[in-house]
């Protein structure tokens, strides 16, 4: 998912230099206007105003801007202003205010420069409706959009992509049925909603307000629930921020943290459920619930918790020193089944809490795969796999399933011309199998055949590239 930005963020910024350009209001005098007039590829160059307006692209691939594209100014883009207020508009259309609804199987790609967009009310997507499109929103407001679903935006069906780069989503967007207060991504589970460089702050409208990122990639993005509840699922992160502030909540499950550190103000809390952290969790609010987590603190502390209730089970806390675990006073402490490695057993834990239960709790290498590539699944022999540990039980959040070279066909332990044989046996002459029919498989071309025999004998014998890597 990682080389996914770049290409999105290239094919959308790719026309930039082409086409006519069309300026609001001199060419037209409203921006539907001119996106009505202009062919692919133009640009649609929009004067600083206050526009009440809701956009349709019209399935054209087009770059509108504010000034900001003139001279790079970021006031344009609190000072050009795309309202889709239904008290000025009425509410006769789908009501986002920016519709980029595609039809045809090759989507066109649109970029949206320099706008704060606000006031959208909608059933799916009050800021903006994606559906069969490839639309980019940089250096963008999103404020006060609400819709039955996606209050921000909404992502609909695969072959679509949705990427906000520097961007600023603020107070007031909501959801109001089903809570998805910013994007749902339905009927794949497609990571293609990727939030860059974004900064997303919502605050309280409502007590227990709440943000949804669902299968979504954020990248160098800061997260802040202030008085609100955020809830991160199936979703990537590398490099951010994700803070709950006075009364705010976090719930994070299913998903992959990279260099990303997650902190619990006062009077907030976290639950953190089958997901991985390589970084810091730091609390201090109400309550930190982690189970079946992996968390990678990498310097001297994987958690810090003095949080009056944290309850720890199921998880690897890995750290480069001591202590492992922190806890403040006088708090509730809970670690039970969780496999605590890098620090002194005799000094993991810092603090005295009131309550302190730590049950099986060990200290062994947890054996990830590659730490250094990021990769928290473990070795078959791992202590942490059920049949391994006193609990039973799973602990952390991804399981085993390291990368392997295949090619050791005959299981020997190196991969030489017995290989070869034994593989040309094994597809022509009903000779008996490998142990697994990935480690024949040494093209990965998903099936064993006389290719991945020629592959093996130019790796052996010819300086060919060596087999590929499978999970085993
Ligand atoms: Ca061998
Ligand atoms: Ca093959």
């Amino acid at each position: 998912m990682k080389n996914l930005i770049p290409i999105i963020l290239l094919i959308i910024s790719s026309h930039l230099c082409s086409g006519a350009v069309m300026t609001v209001p001199g060419d037209s005098e409203t921006i539907q206007a001119a996106i009505k007039g202009a062919s692919n590829w133009d640009t649609v160059l929009v004067a600083d105003g206050h526009y009440f307006e809701r956009l349709s692209l019209l399935n054209k691939s087009l770059l509108i801007t504010s000034e900001i594209m003139l001279d790079g100014d970021t006031m344009h883009m609190h000072n050009t202003i795309l309202d889709g207020d239904p008290a000025v508009l009425g509410s006769v259309d789908t009501g986002s205010v920016v519709r980029a609804d595609g039809y045809l199987p090759d989507p066109p790609s649109a970029l949206i420069r320099g706008f704060t967009i606000q006031n959208g009310f909608s059933e799916k997507g009050g800021g903006i409706y994606c559906r069969l499109y490839n639309l980019g929103l940089r250096q963008c407001v999103l404020r006060d959009n609400v819709a039955t679903k996606g209050g921000v935006a909404y992502l609909f069906h695969s072959g679509s992509s949705l990427v906000l780069d520097s961007c600023t989503i603020e107070g007031g967007n909501q959801s109001i049925a089903s809570h998805f207060s910013w994007v749902k991504t339905i009927m794949d589970s497609t990571k293609v909603c990727v939030l860059k460089n974004c900064v997303i702050s919502e605050t309280q409208i409502r007590p227990r307000y709440s943000t949804y990122l669902l299968d979504s990639e954020l990248d160098a993005c800061t997260l802040s629930a202030y008085q609100s509840n955020y809830f991160i699922t199936n979703s990537e992160l590398d490099n951010c921020y994700i803070e709950a502030i006075d009364d705010g909540a976090l719930i994070i499950e299913n998903s992959l943290l990279f260099s990303s550190d997650i902190h619990c103000d006062a009077f907030s809390g976290a639950e953190i459920s089958h997901s991985m952290i390589e970084g810091q969790v730091t609390s201090s609010g109400y309550w930190l619930d982690m189970d079946n987590s992996t968390v990678n603190g990498s310097v001297d502390l994987g958690l810090h918790s003095s949080a009056h209730h944290t309850v720890i089970q199921n998880c690897i806390i890995a750290t480069d020193g001591n202590p492992a675990v922190t806890c403040g006073s006088p708090d509730s402490l809970s670690v039970i089944c969780c496999d605590i490695s890098g620090c002194d057993p005799a000094a993991w834990l810092h603090g005295s809490p009131v309550q302190l239960d730590t049950s099986n709790v060990f200290f062994f290498d947890p054996q990830f795969c590659d730490p250094n590539l990021s990769d928290y699944m473990v070795y078959n022999t791992s202590p942490c796999l059920p049949q391994h540990n006193n609990c039973g039980v799973l602990i952390g959040a991804l399981g085993y399933g390291c990368y392997s070279p295949n090619g050791d066909v005959n299981g020997s332990g190196d991969i030489d011309l017995d290989d070869v044989i034994y593989l040309i046996q094994y597809i022509f002459a009903d000779g008996p199998p490998p142990e697994s029919i990935d480690i024949a498989d040494v093209d990965c071309s998903g099936n064993v055949d006389i290719d991945d025999v020629v592959y093996l004998i130019q790796y052996i014998f010819a300086n060919g590239p060596p087999p590929c890597l499978s999970r085993g």
